[in-house]
C-alpha cells in the first residue's frame, strides 16, 4: 500500500473514533499497523507508510491494531480492539501471541485434501468465536477433489449456520464467492496451515500476484511455509486483508466463551443433563451421553470438544500461574513443559 488512502479506507470504524477525545483528534494521527517485525513495525496513515521502531517500551502490538502517533511520529498509545486472534505461543513457552486484531470477517482456509479435519476446523472456529469475528470456512482445492461436495456437508453439519464456501483458489470467478465479506472498509483475514492457499486466496482477491505462493514439499516440512510475516493489504474494493504464515500450532488459552460458542449444541445439551456438574461420562441422566447413544451427536465432536476444554483451562491456569510467580525459575519452567508435554497432541 503506497498510495494515501482515507481513514475509512483502512479500516476506521465508529468503534475506534469513540475512543478519541476531540482535543486528542486535533493532536493525533490515527494508525494501522500493516506488518509485524522484530525490530520495527509498519503502519499506514492518511499519509501513507511509515516504519516504528519496536523497543522495550512498546506495547504488545500486531496486524490488525489501530495506534496514536503523536505529532512527532512517537507512538502514544495501542487503541482498543474490537477484535483479537489470540493462541498460547508455540511450543513449551508460557505466554500468549497475538494474530491480528480488528478483524470483521476470518476465513478459516482448509484444502479438500491431506489438509481436512473437522477437529482443526473446530479449534480455529473457537479462537475466532473467542475474538468475537464472524468466521467463514473457506475450502479450496475443489478442483483436485473428487467428491468436494461430501465434504463440504460433513463441515456444514458442524453448525447449520456456519458460512462454508468451496473454492478453487487459483480461479478468479470461483473465489467471487467470498466478495460479500469483503466490503469497504471491512478487514478479513486468512487463516489456517501452510500450503491451503492463503496467498493465492489473497492475490485472487487483491487482483495482483502480491504474496509469494509455493508448492507442497511433502520432503521438506520447513520448506512448506511460504508465508512468513502477517501483512495487511488493501484490495481493490476498498477492504482490507490480512494474510497469515500458515500454523503448525494453534492452541488454545483463555478460550472458555470461544469453546462454548463453537460447541452450542453440547452446551444445550448440557442443560439436560440431571447433575448441574455433570462431566458427561457414566453420570446417569447424562443428556450429552444419550445424544451420543441415539446418534444425534458424534463421538468425535464430543471428544474434541473435552480436549480443548481441558486444554484452553489447562493453559490459562498455567499463564495465571505464571503471572502470579512473577519472573519464572527455571524448576517452574521445566514442570510446566513436562505438564504441557503430557496435554500435547493438539492436532
Ligand atoms: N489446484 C489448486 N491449487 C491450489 C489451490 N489453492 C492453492 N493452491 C496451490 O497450493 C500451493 C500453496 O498455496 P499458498 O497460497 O502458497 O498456500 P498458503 O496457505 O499461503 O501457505 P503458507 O504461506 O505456507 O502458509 C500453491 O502452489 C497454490 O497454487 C486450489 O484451490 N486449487
Ligand atoms: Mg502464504
Ligand atoms: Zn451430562
Amino acid at each position: 500500500m503506497t498510495s494515501p488512502v482515507s481513514l475509512s479506507g483502512m479500516g476506521w470504524q465508529p468503534f475506534f473514533q469513540q475512543q478519541l477525545s476531540l482535543e486528542e483528534w486535533d493532536a493525533v494521527t490515527p494508525a494501522r499497523v500493516v506488518e509485524q517485525h522484530k525490530s520495527n513495525i509498519e503502519v499506514i496513515t492518511e499519509q501513507g507508510k511509515q516504519t516504528l521502531p519496536v523497543t522495550s517500551s512498546t506495547p504488545e502490538l500486531t496486524v490488525g491494531d489501530w495506534v496514536l502517533l503523536e505529532s512527532d511520529g512517537r507512538l502514544l498509545r495501542v487503541m482498543q480492539r474490537q477484535s483479537c486472534f489470540r493462541r498460547k505461543a508455540a511450543g513449551h513457552k508460557v505466554a500468549e501471541q497475538l494474530l491480528a486484531a480488528n478483524v470483521d470477517t476470518a476465513f478459516i482456509v482448509v484444502s479438500l485434501n491431506d489438509d481436512f479435519n473437522l477437529n482443526r476446523i473446530e479449534r480455529y472456529l473457537s479462537v475466532i468465536n473467542q475474538a468475537g469475528s464472524e468466521p467463514v470456512v473457506v475450502l479450496t482445492k475443489m478442483d483436485l477433489c473428487p467428491d468436494p461436495e461430501s465434504l463440504k456437508a460433513e463441515v456444514q453439519g458442524l453448525d447449520n449456520l456456519l458460512c462454508v464456501e468451496m473454492v478453487n483458489a487459483r480461479d478468479t470467478d470461483s473465489i467471487s464467492a467470498l466478495l460479500p465479506w469483503c466490503l469497504p472498509g471491512k478487514t478479513v483475514a486468512m487463516l489456517g496451515s501452510s500450503g491451503a492457499g492463503k496467498s493465492t486466496l489473497t492475490n485472487g482477491l487483491l487482483g495482483e500476484e502480491r504474496q509469494a505462493t509455493g508448492e507442497i514439499r511433502d520432503e521438506d516440512e520447513k520448506g512448506r511455509h511460504t508465508t512468513t510475516h502477517r501483512s495487511l493489504l488493501s484490495m481493490p474494493s476498498g477492504a482490507m486483508i490480512i494474510d497469515t504464515p500458515g500454523m503448525r500450532e494453534l492452541q488454545l488459552s483463555e478460550c472458555e466463551a470461544g469453546v462454548a460458542a463453537t460447541f452450542a449444541d453440547i452446551e444445550e445439551l448440557s442443560r439436560t443433563c440431571k447433575f448441574n456438574d455433570c462431566r458427561h461420562d457414566s453420570e446417569p441422566g447424562c443428556a450429552v451421553q444419550k445424544a451420543i447413544e441415539d446418534g444425534n451427536l458424534d463421538t468425535r465432536r464430543f471428544e474434541n470438544y473435552s480436549k480443548l476444554n481441558l486444554e484452553q483451562a489447562f493453559n490459562a491456569a498455567s499463564m495465571a500461574e505464571r503471572r502470579a510467580v512473577g519472573k519464572n525459575t527455571s524448576q517452574y519452567h521445566k514442570r510446566v513443559q513436562n505438564e504441557s508435554r503430557k496435554h500435547k497432541g493438539n492436532k
